[in-house]
């Protein structure tokens, strides 16, 4: 971000300051607020069941987040005591075939439909689409309910917090000025400062991917300031137990009521000058210079790629008890200046290789954020926040999605309730996906892991759902899944979003990203191919081979609008990525030719792309589409974005019936719907629209803390912003590198390095007066490289390890 004024907070600071450093945390790329929170929300366990809002609407909108994929939490900065909710996504969860009727209960989620099929596609056949559509929605939703007031005990369970913990202070807001609450993307850390009675009080908060503990100094400029007791408030679905551990420390352990699932934290407080005891649950701090408080944290959940159907523990590993104990025993040895250099070395690997700069010439106050969204809300341009957004999203990734841990959920990995938002699960429909389009192309292919892991955990379960409801081989997925491989429709006769057997087939198109975008060929042969082939199967059993011998998906719906249909777009776009990726995997690999053939074949009858009446592209077999109808999914242009089957370069009518969809359904809606059509006017091509999505999303889609809302809070619209920002400057989805595909006018100067092209190039663009200067292509496996810009193209070999300069000469790209 731009540094206007580095000097005058750090001088404020500095006058009085003798033992805390004086970094002013706002002059980096940071998201900050001036005001303290209150202390309302604390711990009321409400339950925001359904779709319903967050009850606690300062932490979802003022509160900072931090995390390293498995342990996260939120800072809320009040002055009289700290309150931080808790975690831990490696994985709290209820449900699963621990819970009371046992594992066998657990896995009969499927009904045994595939019987059902030949009747519902001859009433396709006869006309009769009512009739297909009640045969569909009496035989294609699951045994198991979505809402825990439908089945006890419930199974499908629900993402719950790890509970709250207060450091009150014995200092009250009379007297306090220059408040700061900030969350710095430059270190992954949260830090309150404010001065109270002129003394400045200093709180960070990190938590390490190294090494697995989450860190908490509390300092002042004067000594002896630090009067703290520390408590904690459980979740109160659970059996718990908290106690004082020796003189300076607690040890909590906690059994879920629902599943059983063991969990613990401890924490350890190292404190300089004063005194420190640990008094039953509570630490209490006296006259104390300094405090750092460590806490791990675990649960006894273990992931499971070939779950026992039999065995209620198949999903039980380590007693967290000792696993929290062996983090700690490591972070005590290393103390807080180790654990910071780790944490801070791990994180800007990460995180440092993207910068993104736009009109770096024009500067913007340093106000506290939310002031800045406020203004930016009323029309004043704020590229500096622009660039924030975008960094957001990718230091979000990495703080919920980090190997060894689960992908990031709906809220990515925060919480503050016993259950929330479609219970805070793996939305197979958009929300997954969507949280994964940044990964490969800002430089994070690392953070995908936990997608790929979670994917292969619902292979062994999906192989059931393909047979019970398809008779088909491989596997798939329906619309929500759990940490306990849940793969089967839900009980809800709503088939609009219980329908969706393509779901399955669309998480395996990311395995295929991911190798295209690393070319890791070993990844591809020992993990990836097996998940693609899988998966390219089951899209094959499950179409429907009519008598005029085409393949149409019968039934399905479009997600959540309109009837069962004979063959809805999506499914069909769908069912075409996978195959084309199964295709190109198995020539890298030199497997299955036959197979191949049968794929290839099916490509070629599958029920095409079709143009409707109002110049669309269709959604549903039959041209019902209203161009009235605002729907926030746009899954029909699936082919568009996140597929490869429409484009403007390739399949130029197609790109224009996309265009009329895109026109009919406005340019509101939801934050992760903003976020998605921002990605589709990129692909399309439109920057200048492209730009007006992403105002739209940050003007109507963002909380104060620039969290994405639906409303309530879901992460989904983050992710999407910062794909589709990468997606306006690099496109490579079409078997060519295009630099700056969706330059908008206001962009007009500006540059972006690291991001990343399939093929595994490293590609660092700059441009002036809307016009590209330079690009540099790191070429990674070596192969050649195709670029175009505008409707300029070149192409040239390329050597493993080698940078390339490409420019403009005269009205042709050359490389130097
Ligand atoms: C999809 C969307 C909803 C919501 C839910 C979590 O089903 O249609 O808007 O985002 O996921």
């Amino acid at each position: 971000m731009k540094k206007l004024c580095p000097l005058i907070l750090c001088t404020l600071f500095s006058l009085s300051a003798a033992s805390i450093e004086t970094v002013d945390y706002t002059q980096e790329l940071s998201i900050w607020f001036d005001t303290p929170n209150n202390l309302d929300g604390q711990a009321v366990w409400l339950r925001a069941n359904g779709t319903g809002a967050n009850p606690d609407k300062t932490w979802e909108s003022r509160s900072l987040p931090i995390g390293n994929g498995s342990l996260g939490a939120n800072i809320m900065g009040s002055i009289s005591a700290e309150r931080i909710t808790l975690n831990e996504k490696d994985a709290l969860e209820r449900g699963g075939p621990n819970t009371a009727k046992g594992a066998e209960y657990y896995w009969n989620v499927n009904k045994q439909s595939a019987g059902v099929l030949k009747e519902i596609r001859q009433a396709f056949l006869d006309g009769d689409s009512q009739k297909a559509g009640y045969l569909t929605q009496e035989n294609f939703n699951g045994l198991g309910a979505y809402e825990e007031k439908d089945e006890t005990p419930f199974r499908f369970g629900a993402f719950t917090t790890m509970g709250e913990l207060y450091v009150e202070t014995g200092l009250s807001e009379i007297n306090m000025s220059n408040y700061r609450r900030i969350l710095s993307l430059d270190s992954a850390m949260a830090v309150v400062q404010f001065y109270k009675d002129g003394i400045r009080y200093q709180r960070k908060y990190f938590i390490s991917y190294p090494d697995s503990v989450m860190v908490m100094k509390f300092t002042a400029d004067k000594g002896g300031k630090q009067n703290l007791v520390l408590s904690y408030c459980p979740n109160n679905e659970a059996k718990s137990h908290l106690e004082a551990d020796g003189n300076d420390g607690l040890v909590y352990t906690g059994v879920l009521n629902n599943n059983g699932m063991k969990f613990a934290f401890r924490i350890k407080a190292i404190h300089k000058g004063g005194t420190l005891k640990a008094e039953n649950d509570r630490i209490i701090v006296k006259d104390a210079d300094e405090v750092v408080f460590l806490l791990t944290a675990d649960t006894d959940y273990k992931m499971n790629f070939a779950p026992d159907f039999k065995d209620p523990k198949a999903y039980v590993g380590n007693d967290p008890s000792q696993t929290t104990l062996a983090m700690m025993d490591n972070a005590l040895k290393k103390g807080y200046d180790e654990l910071y250099r780790n944490h801070e070395a791990d994180y800007t690997a990460l995180f440092n290789r993207v910068r993104f700069e736009i009109n770096p010439e024009i500067g913007t106050p340093n106000l506290p954020t939310y002031k800045r969204l406020a203004s930016y809300k009323k029309g004043v341009p704020d590229y500096q926040l622009e660039q924030l957004y975008y960094q957001f999203g990718r230091y979000l990734l990495i703080a919920s999605s980090r190997p060894g841990n689960m992908p990031a959920n709906l809220q990515g990995l925060w919480h503050n309730n016993t259950d929330g938002p479609w219970r805070v699960d793996y939305h197979n429909n958009i929300n997954i996906q969507m949280n994964y389009w940044p990964a490969c192309p800002t430089n994070l292919s690392e953070c995908t892991w936990p997608l790929i892991d979670f994917i292969r955990s619902l292979v062994k379960p999906g192989e059931k759902t393909a047979q019970a409801y398809f008779n088909a081989r491989g596997w798939t997925a329906s619309i929500s899944a759990n940490i306990f491989g849940f793969t089967a429709p839900l009980s809800s006769k709503s088939m609009a979003w219980n329908l969706n057997p393509t779901v399955g087939p669309w998480l395996a198109t990311h395995i295929w990203e991911y190798y295209d975008y690393t070319r890791d060929t070993k990844f591809l042969k020992e993990i990836g191919y097996d998940l693609i082939k899988s998966s390219a199967q089951f899209a094959v059993d499950h179409l429907w081979h009519k008598p005029d011998g085409t393949y149409t998906a019968a039934p399905s719906t479009s997600p959540e609008h309109g009837p069962v249909d004979e063959g809805v777009t999506f499914a069909h776009a769908v069912v075409r990525e996978i195959l084309l990726d199964a295709i190109q995997a198995s020539k890298v690999l030199g497997t299955d030719a036959k197979e191949r053939k049968q794929w290839e074949n099916v490509l070629t009858k599958l029920v095409p792309y079709r143009i409707g009446r109002y110049g669309q592209l269709l959604e549903w077999s039959t041209d019902i589409d209203d161009p009235k109808d605002e729907h926030r999914h746009v899954n029909h242009l699936f082919g568009l974005h996140p597929g490869h089957t429409i484009s403007p370069v390739t399949t130029p009518e197609l790109a224009q019936a996309a265009r009329v969809v895109l026109e009919h359904r406005g340019d509101g809606a939801t934050g992760w719907s903003m976020g998605w059509k921002l990605n589709q006017w990129a692909r399309l091509q439109d920057g200048n629209h492209a730009y007006k999505l992403y105002g739209n999303l940050l003007k109507n889609g963002t909380l104060d803390n620039l969290w994405d809302t639906h409303a309530p809070f879901q992460i989904d619209g983050n992710f999407g912003g910062t794909a589709g920002i990468t997606e306006m400057l690099l496109q490579s989805h079409m078997g060519f590198i295009q630099l700056l595909p969706a330059l908008p006018d206001a962009w007009a100067n500006g540059s972006i390095s690291g991001i990343c092209a399939k093929g595994n190039f490293e590609v660092s663009i700059s441009w002036k007066e809307g016009q590209l200067e330079k690009a540099i292509i790191h070429s990674k496996s070596g192969i050649p490289c195709n670029v175009r810009y505008g409707d300029k193209t070149l192409k040239f070999k390329t050597v493993k390890g080698k940078k390339y300069e490409i420019t403009l000469k005269g009205d042709k790209l050359a490389v130097l």
